[in-house]
């Protein structure tokens, strides 16, 4: 199935652990429902090493990589498939730019200034093409991910 469907998109959404253990799930999910996005479906799992660098392997060769995985398996993340007339453009625009302390003067209205840290802690994912929001959906909902926390507690 396409990502796009009767003039609808689909595209990934991420609250990353900073923005989940930080306690902005409610109000990042109130932003998005208010932005006219319909969250399709979703699911709090914890990454691990292996699935945190399959999921950004675009970056595995930058310096900033082992620092990402480890900031991406700090803790759980909220995964979702946010659905609307171009959503992934419109998603990368209401999250605001990677590094968190210039959307904070350049976007102050985006997530990322509402609770991102710096370059990197920065609460939120975005898809950032249709062609990645289609990797990245089935990425979560279809193959790697496949446990959400309330199963992985099931097995413990
Ligand atoms: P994302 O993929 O998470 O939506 O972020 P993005 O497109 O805005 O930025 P991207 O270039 O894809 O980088 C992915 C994530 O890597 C971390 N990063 N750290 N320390 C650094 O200089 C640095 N640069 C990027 C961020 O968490 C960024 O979101
Ligand atoms: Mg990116």
């Amino acid at each position: 199935p396409s990502v796009r469907c009767l003039g609808k998109e689909r595209t990934l959404g991420m609250i990353k652990p900073d923005g989940v253990s930080g306690n902005y799930t409610e109000e990042i999910k109130r932003i998005i429902v208010d932005s006219g996005f319909s969250i399709v479906n979703e699911r709090l799992t914890q990454l691990d090493k292996e699935t945190a660098s399959a999921f950004y392997e675009e970056h595995s060769s930058r310096s900033f990589f082992p620092d990402l995985v480890s900031y991406m398996t700090s803790g759980p993340v909220l995964a979702m498939v946010l659905e609307k007339r171009d959503a992934v453009s419109d998603w990368r625009g209401l999250i605001g730019p990677t590094d968190a302390q210039k959307a904070k003067i350049s976007h102050p209205h985006s997530i990322r200034a509402l609770c991102g840290k710096d370059s990197q802690r920065n609460c939120v994912h975005g898809s950032d093409s249709i062609s990645s929001a289609e990797r990245e959906i089935k990425f979560f909902f279809e193959d790697v991910v496949s446990d959400d926390i309330a199963s992985q507690h099931d097995e413990l």
